[in-house]
């Protein structure tokens, strides 16, 4: 299996991408902690993967906690007795471009997205002898996204960050990041049904297009290329930008 043995905890595992790649992993050999801003779904996917015959621990935190944080890594290491691999996952959108962006909600983008990634990380590392950071950023960060200023400018964070721990983090941990396509998961569907006037399906066609491969991506699709950087297959990969997107940002 390309994870026997190893240790992951997954941040947003709850839903979406996150819990995707949750059961992958698992599925893969892995013990995961699935930490998640709501405990029953946390607990949900920490369930499947027992019903599979997994192993796995429900955590809940706020990533932008420091102390729920610190807790929580503190809890999976205890169970654990290390962790291998940290896939920061956990995102939240955002509403309008700078034009009307309310400050509240750029304040949440950055503060999910960019810091919730930094104090995982920064919280994690001690429990890492070894082993592989994934952060999840998205197309936002390398094109515009109309509407979306805050998430883009997180994400575009999360991509330089990434970079910095790679250098800084060199040759002990591996730290690379995931630029996705749209999925539709929670964190996708008020920004659709924006984009469609409030009709989710009109939204979901004006995205659609966008796409060269014809369709939007599935979690299933994003997690793949999580458990290949999860995995000792992509050892020689360090600082790098990943773009599952259906050849999005092709064009
Ligand atoms: C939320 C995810 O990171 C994708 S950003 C939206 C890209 S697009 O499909 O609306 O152009």
């Amino acid at each position: 299996m390309r994870l026997d043995g190893k240790v992951a905890l997954i941040t947003g595992g709850g839903s979406g991408i996150g819990q995707a790649a949750a059961l992958q992993f698992a599925a893969q050999g892995a013990a995961v902690a699935v930490l998640d801003l709501r405990e029953e779904a946390a607990a949900e996917t920490a369930a499947l993967i027992g019903k599979a015959d997994g192993r796995a621990i429900p955590l809940t935190a706020n990533v932008t906690d420091a102390a729920q944080v610190q807790d929580a890594v503190a809890r999976a290491a205890a169970e654990f007795g290390r962790i291998d691999v940290l896939y920061n996952n956990a995102g939240i959108g955002s509403k309008g471009s700078v034009a009307v962006a309310e400050e509240d909600d750029w304040d949440l983008a950055m503060s999910v997205n960019a810091k919730g990634t930094f104090l995982c990380s920064r919280a994690a590392l001690p429990h890492m002898e070894s082993g592989s950071i994934i952060n999840q950023g998205s197309v936002a960060a390398l094109v515009g996204v109309p509407n979306f200023a805050a998430y883009c400018a997180a994400k575009g964070a999360v991509v330089a960050l990434t970079r910095s721990m790679a250098v800084d983090l060199a040759p002990r941990v591996r730290v690379n990041v995931i630029c996705p396509g749209t999925v539709y998961t929670p964190l996708m569907e008020p920004m659709l049904r924006a984009r469609g006037d409030g009709d989710l399906e009109a939204g979901l066609a004006k995205t659609v297009v966008k796409y060269p491969i014809g369709r939007l991506g599935t979690p299933e699709e994003i997690a793949n290329v999580a458990l290949f950087l999860a995995s000792d297959e992509s050892s020689f990969m360090t600082g790098s930008v990943i773009t599952p997107d259906g050849g999005m940002t092709a064009q």
